[in-house]
C-alpha cells in the first residue's frame, strides 16, 4: 500500500517506516517456494560460496542457512518483487522516480538458531555521493518481538558516522562500542506480517537478536538509492559491478544520470578487512569484539 503523507513524514523524521501488504499472498509463496528449493540443494554444500552464507553451526548433512547472498542476480523473480507496484510505489514516495539496486540479500534467521546482526549503520558499508539511499526488507514471515525483529534507532539518520572499524584500524561492520555511542533503549523493533516491507534509512543505526523462537524470520532486503547517489566505493561491498553496462542493468525504474549529486555527507571509508576478504556482514562482524546479542553458543552453550 502506498505511505500516507504522515508515513513519509516519519520516514524523514526517525529515518525507518513500515509499509503494509507490500506484497501478494501469491508472490509471496513463490518467493517462499523458491528458498525452500534453494535452501534444499545447500544440502552437502561444504562451506559458505557464492550463494549461501551458513550459519557457524552449518553442517553438510544438516544446512543452515543464515543468508541467500544476490537473490536477483539468482533468479527473475527478485526483479519481479522488488518492480512490483506495491514494492516499488511506496518507495518512489521516498526516492523519487529513478532508482538504482545496489544489492539484495536474504536474510534467514531461522528458528531456533538464526543469527543476530550487530548494531551498524549502512552507510559504514557503502558510502555514496549523497545518501538518498535506503534498504527495503520485505517480510517473508509474520515478525514480532521473538523472532528476532529488525530494530532501529530513531532519527540516526541524519547524526554521524559512527566507526565500525576496531582498536587494530580493521573494518569490522558493526559499532564496537555502541552500548555507549548509541542510545540503545531507544531502538523501536519493526513489527509486521508477512508481506509488509521494512524501510530503514542508510545511516539509521540497527541490529536484530538471534532467533530463538521456533518460528522463522526471513526479510528480503534491496539496498537502493536515488539514480544520482552513485557509489564512492563499490568493490569491497559485495555488489561486484562489473562494469557500466552491469551499473546501468541495475536501474529498477526511471532513469540513469552520469551526473551524481555531490553532498556534503559525513563519510568513513569500509576498509580494510580481516585477512583482506570481504565475505558478507556476518562474518566480518565476527572479527569484531561487539556481541551485545550474544552468539547462539554465547546465548545457549551450543557448539
Ligand atoms: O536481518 C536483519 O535483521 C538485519 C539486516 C542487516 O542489517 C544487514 O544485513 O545489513
Amino acid at each position: 500500500m502506498l505511505l500516507t503523507q504522515d508515513e513519509v513524514a516519519a520516514y524523514h523524521r526517525d529515518g525507518f517506516c513500515l509499509v503494509r501488504q507490500a506484497l501478494s499472498p501469491a508472490r509471496l509463496q513463490q518467493v517462499r517456494d523458491w528458498i525452500d528449493a534453494c535452501v534444499a540443494r545447500a544440502h552437502g554444500v561444504a562451506a559458505s560460496n557464492e550463494i549461501y552464507d551458513f550459519e557457524d553451526t552449518h553442517t553438510p548433512e544438516q544446512p543452515r542457512v543464515r543468508r541467500i547472498k544476490d537473490p536477483v542476480a539468482r533468479d527473475r523473480l527478485f526483479w519481479d518483487v522488488v518492480r512490483d507496484p506495491g514494492v516499488i510505489a511506496p518507495l518512489q514516495q521516498l526516492l523519487g522516480p529513478d532508482i538504482r539496486l545496489f544489492g539484495s540479500k536474504l536474510n534467514m534467521k531461522a528458528a531456533g538458531y538464526g543469527a543476530p546482526v550487530e548494531w551498524h549503520q549502512d552507510w559504514a558499508f557503502y558510502p555514496h555521493t549523497n545518501d538518498d539511499v535506503l534498504a527495503a526488507g520485505v517480510f517473508l514471515d509474520d515478525v514480532d518481538a521473538e523472532n528476532g525483529p529488525l530494530m532501529v534507532i530513531p532519527d540516526t539518520q541524519t547524526g554521524q558516522i559512527l566507526s565500525h572499524h576496531n582498536d587494530d584500524g580493521i573494518f569490522v561492520g558493526g559499532i564496537e562500542d555502541a552500548a555507549h555511542r548509541c542510545e540503545l533503549d531507544r531502538a523501536v523493533p519493526v513489527y509486521g506480517k508477512a508481506g509488509d516491507m521494512s524501510v530503514h534509512h542508510v545511516r539509521a543505526i540497527h541490529g536484530s537478536a538471534l532467533n530463538l523462537s521456533g518460528k522463522p524470520r526471513r526479510i528480503l532486503f534491496y539496498e537502493m538509492s536515488k539514480a544520482d547517489a552513485w557509489p564512492l566505493w563499490s568493490d569491497v561491498t559485495g555488489l561486484k559491478y562489473r562494469d557500466y553496462e552491469h551499473f546501468r542493468s541495475m536501474m529498477i525504474c526511471g532513469d540513469l544520470t552520469n551526473e551524481p549529486r555531490m553532498e556534503a555527507v559525513p563519510v568513513r571509508m569500509p576498509g580494510p578487512w580481516k585477512d583482506g576478504k570481504v565475505d558478507g556482514i556476518f562474518a566480518v562482524q565476527g572479527a569484531g569484539k561487539q556481541r551485545h546479542f550474544g552468539s547462539l553458543k554465547e546465548v545457549t552453550g551450543a557448539m
